[in-house]
């Protein structure tokens, strides 16, 4: 017994030395060590041995099992660490390569113009308000003194969803929520930049959708003077500090009295060429002072505080900056078009 149990050891430690992979070396230990294995037997087989000699057979089947599992443990070390070695030489990654370009993307134009825009005026101490695209009759009509019937409701076709709601045709009503919000004390100072909507076929300068940017200061004795100092210096920041603005008398129902706002050309500074048809001035928006009907609605005492407020298009904005030529480029996704407008 004792001579099967040492060729069984020297039998396993020169399989273990042979083995080639981890596999394999696994094999060998079940193959000797496993229940069915030849130890297990020769352990089983103990109990015909004569009493005397068991604790001495007993002894020496563990030491051999104990040799052979310490030679599997070194074996398995061995094999793992090859295989680590191999698999690092074979994937050696060359961090000096140069590596793949990543495709930078860039701001749409329209997001960085009403973002200028909307920094210029933060600047003077506006802050930005929003509200909803889908709108109540009432304060997307209603209270910018706009009552039912009025001609000026058929300026606007309108995209209706009910009777009463509506998708907002201009920011104002997000002016009118936050005048309320204020109730009747001020100063209101805001810019309200967003969608609206229009019943409009879409061409080179018509859009069904398309962004408005809205300011409003009501105060105690705001003037027209301070609208002109405002615009002015709208105007300045940006399309250069040379601009001078003209107002001209217009109408709209919420503001009194109204004007359209005239930029002088910033291409041919005021001499006449064909970005401002000759004139030497470019409209770029209307504004007025606030309507007594639109100032008592939202909860203002109109003999105490006046207001001024503006409208503006930022498409057409970014068109006269850039020379877009059509209203469409800003909504087709094209990236041969935005990737022309990449920010310093
Ligand atoms: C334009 C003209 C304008 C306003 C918008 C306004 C808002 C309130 C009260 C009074 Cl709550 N006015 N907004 C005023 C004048 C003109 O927009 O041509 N937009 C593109």
């Amino acid at each position: 017994m004792q001579e099967r149990l040492m060729s069984l050891q020297s039998e396993a430690v020169e399989k273990i030395e042979k083995a080639e992979s981890l596999k394999g070396l696994q094999d060998i230990r079940v193959e000797y060590l496993g229940k069915k294995g030849p130890i297990t037997e020769v352990l089983r087989g103990m109990g015909k041995l004569p009493a005397e000699e068991r604790p001495k057979m007993g002894q020496l089947a563990n030491d051999v099992r104990e040799v052979i599992t310490k030679k599997v443990e070194v074996k398995q070390e061995q094999l793992e660490r090859e295989a680590l070695d191999q698999q690092l030489s074979s994937e050696t990654i060359d961090v000096t390569l140069p590596g793949s370009p990543v495709r930078k993307g860039n701001a749409h134009p329209l997001t960085s113009v009403v973002e200028e825009i909307e920094d210029l005026f933060i600047g003077m101490g506006f802050t930005i308000a929003e509200g909803p695209e889908v709108e109540t009759d009432y304060y997307n009509f209603e209270a910018l003194n706009l009552p039912k019937n009025h001609p000026a409701r058929d300026m606007q076709d309108s995209f209706f969803i009910t009777e009463d709601l509506l998708l907002r045709t201009q920011t104002s009503p997000v002016q009118a929520r936050t005048m309320e919000k204020h109730e009747g004390k001020g100063p209101v100072k805001i810019i309200s930049p967003g969608k609206v909507y229009r019943r409009d076929t879409d061409d080179a300068t018509h859009s069904h959708q398309f962004m408005q940017i809205e300011g409003l200061y009501v105060d105690k004795d705001v003037r027209m003077s301070d609208l002109k100092g405002t615009l002015t210096m709208f105007a300045q920041k940006l399309f250069g500090e040379e601009r001078e603005i003209r107002l001209r008398p217009s109408f709209f129902p919420f503001t009194e009295p109204s004007v359209e706002v005239d930029v002088s050309c910033f291409k041919c500074n005021g001499k006449g060429c064909s970005i401002c048809k000759r004139t030497g001035w470019i409209e770029i928006l209307g504004a007025g002072m606030v309507h007594p009907n639109v100032l008592e609605m939202a909860g203002f005492d109109s003999k105490e505080y006046t207001g001024f407020a503006f409208g503006m298009g930022p498409e057409r904005i970014a068109m006269l900056k850039y020379g877009i030529d059509d209203i469409r480029h800003f909504y087709a996704n094209d990236i041969r078009f935005l990737e022309q407008f990449k920010r310093a």
